[in-house]
């Protein structure tokens, strides 16, 4: 389950904290519980679809990749908790690094759903996602 957020444009470190501030979120008198959310992950072509799509506009986002050296990884709830990227879908001539400062990624940067590496510290809106552990009441709100 997705959201997109909402909020100001912020750079990626602000932009990850604005997630975790959405979950963990209860629903219901029942406490459908949908658990902690992050700035998104992508591990498919339909995934990547999904999220460029969401995006009003198709302007463009972040994503929830980092580099650590010269690896991308994907970071959830913090620091410690990373997978690296496997699926990519990096726009032609990217990620180029450009001045050796671009770990942070965007997603729909020239053709719709293409990852550019970019600024940390550039702000963007971002998209959000849930990782859902239980949801068996419908959402009220
Ligand atoms: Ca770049």
């Amino acid at each position: 389950m997705y959201d997109r957020l909402t909020a100001e444009p912020a750079d990626v470190a602000t932009m990850r904290d604005t997630c975790e501030d959405v979950g963990p979120i209860k629903f219901g008198d029942s406490g459908a519980f949908i658990g902690l959310a992050y700035l998104a992950d992508i591990q498919s072509m339909e995934e990547n679809d999904f999220v460029s799509e969401m995006v009003a506009g198709g302007s463009r986002a972040w994503i929830g990749a980092e580099k650590d050296v010269s690896s991308f990884y994907w970071i959830r709830d913090s620091e410690s908790d990373k997978v690296e990227v496997s699926f990519t879908n990096w726009k032609f001539n990217e990620p180029n690094d450009k001045d050796g400062s671009e770990d942070c990624v965007e997603i729909n940067r020239g053709p719709p759903g293409k990852w550019n590496d970019l600024l940390c510290s550039r702000k963007l809106p971002g998209v959000c996602k849930y990782n859902i552990t239980a949801y068996t009441a419908s959402r009220k709100d």
